[in-house]
């Protein structure tokens, strides 16, 4: 039986701008993706999205990457990140992958796990919160997509800024994922184990609760000097680095 392996990777945060990140990513695709049975990206795999008519032109070659993924059989999941949650059904339609809700439950490699980009999890961080409520919510949308798209462009690099600036005055426990949040999610989805990424701290966390093994497995986002992906086959779990893949 042929093995089957599932690939998983998140927060490549690929620019609009030539880059080396957007290069290993292609490679990717054409590489260590064709042998896989499915691979899942859990947001934020661009830096930031304005809407399908622009991401669509943006980021032809990976558009066209993507889709010569999901026609050589190799079945494709996006679940949506907060840089890129603007993605729609034209990006689905033109890539052929599936969009996933955020948190999801899948079998992978025979064991129940749940699926998420990791922000939701991150509920101390109440500002956070507010905006990603905000940002989410139908009527802003709808009035963000009709404006043209140098005045989306704009809001688009203001709020990024505007985030940084927020985030790197906040203490790094609020802006890491709440335990609480994590342990209801492990109850209400009835997983052993969940991966995510968004926080840029790709770990392995396990917990014990109740005589109950649990992993949490933090996916890496994706640097000039890392770019690794998650590999989940044969009953193991293994980060590879895609330079040396
Ligand atoms: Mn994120």
């Amino acid at each position: 039986m042929p093995e089957t392996a599932v690939l998983l990777l998140s927060d490549l945060h690929l620019p609009r701008e030539p880059s080396p990140l957007r290069e290993s990513f292609l490679r990717f695709l054409a590489g260590p993706a064709r042998a896989a049975q499915a691979v899942y990206v859990l947001g934020d795999l661009f830096d930031v999205w304005i809407g399908d008519d622009a991401g669509l032109q943006d980021h032809a070659p990976e558009i066209a990457a993507l889709r010569a993924l999901s026609d050589s059989g190799v079945e494709l999941y996006f679940m949506h990140g907060n840089r890129d949650f603007l993605i729609g059904a034209g990006f689905a339609a033109a890539t052929g992958a599936r969009l996933l809700d955020d948190p999801q439950r899948a079998t992978l490699d025979g064991v129940p796990t749940l699926l998420s980009h990791g922000d939701r999890f991150c509920t101390q961080d109440r500002g956070y919160q507010r905006w990603r409520r905000f940002s989410r919510h139908p009527a802003p949308r709808a009035l963000y997509a009709a404006f043209p798209l140098p005045l989306r462009r704009a809001i688009a690099s203001y709020a990024r800024a505007r985030s940084g600036r927020d985030q790197a005055g906040k203490p790094e426990a609020i802006t890491d994922v709440s335990e609480a949040a994590i342990r209801a999610a492990f109850e209400g989805a009835r997983v052993t184990r969940i991966i995510h990424g968004h926080t840029h701290r790709p770990a392995e966390h396990v917990y014990q609760d109740g005589g109950q093994r649990r992993e949490r497995i933090v996916l890496a986002d994706w640097r000039p000097d890392r770019q690794e992906y998650l590999r989940c086959a044969g009953g193991e779990l293994r980060r590879i680095e895609l330079t040396r893949s």
